[in-house]
């Protein structure tokens, strides 16, 4: 029986995929070369020290370790700005009613993000003391696809992994989940995230119970 809901933040909750691109998209420009959105693609779920890898990979440029420290420093000086203007209006639509709604029903809630920025944004979004437990770039050491970020997520609901659902809108975080043994319910299309469980488009309108009926159904058939 499903009692945890673990949500992503970057992507699930808000939409801070646009301030992470365009960030690295100044970047790249001061560094000399074009960084598309389809590029900023890979860097979704990923670290802030691997997308720099990714960004420079793109641009063919070489730097020392701490040449890499400092453009990182650079781009999550310039992401804090850019991020510092979020309101609880930027919330993505129907998210805080599925929150309601997962709480109505007795789930545990929780973030588990790989953003070092976590606590800046849920204190700009209002929501610095909402979920039940917060796990974010600063407490873990492995990335996604790794799945540590969402087993110590749903150890510290006091659940096990069979009794989380993980929402993810990347690759990475997807794969994450499943090495975590949880299923994912991918936020975007099947195109974009082709092995997630169970795929939404938004949060508008979702029956949260309907959606946790659909998710223990899959652990029937699995
Ligand atoms: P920061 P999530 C991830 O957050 C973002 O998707 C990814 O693009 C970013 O590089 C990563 O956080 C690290 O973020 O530089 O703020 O520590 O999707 O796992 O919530
Ligand atoms: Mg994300």
């Amino acid at each position: 029986m499903i009692q945890g809901c673990i949500f992503d933040l970057d992507g699930v909750i808000v939409d801070t995929a646009r301030f992470h691109f365009q960030a690295w998209q100044e970047l790249a420009h001061e560094l000399g070369f074009e960084f598309t959105e389809k590029d900023n693609e890979r860097l979704k779920g990923v670290s802030r020290m691997q997308s720099l890898e990714i960004l420079l990979e793109i641009g063919g440029i070489k730097a020392t370790e701490e040449e890499k420290k400092a453009l990182a420093d650079r781009k999550n000086q310039r992401y804090r700005e850019l991020i510092s203007t979020l309101t609880p209006q930027d919330l993505l639509p129907g998210v805080m009613d599925f929150l309601y709604q997962a709480r109505r029903l007795n789930k545990n809630i929780a973030i588990a993000s790989a953003s070092k920025n976590t606590p800046l944004i849920l204190e700009r979004l209002g929501l610095s003391n909402f979920f039940d437990a917060v796990v974010d770039g600063n407490k873990i050491t492995k990335a996604k696809p790794d799945p540590e970020v969402f087993i110590t997520a749903a150890k510290e609901l006091g659940l096990v992994p069979e009794e989380c659902v993980v929402f993810e809108d990347a690759v990475a975080g997807v794969k994450a989940a499943h090495l975590g043994g949880m299923i994912a319910i991918g936020v975007g299309t099947k195109d974009r995230l082709p092995d997630a469980d169970i795929n939404i488009l938004s949060f508008q309108g979702l029956r949260c119970k309907h959606l946790l009926e659909q998710v223990q159904n899959k652990i029937e058939i699995y």
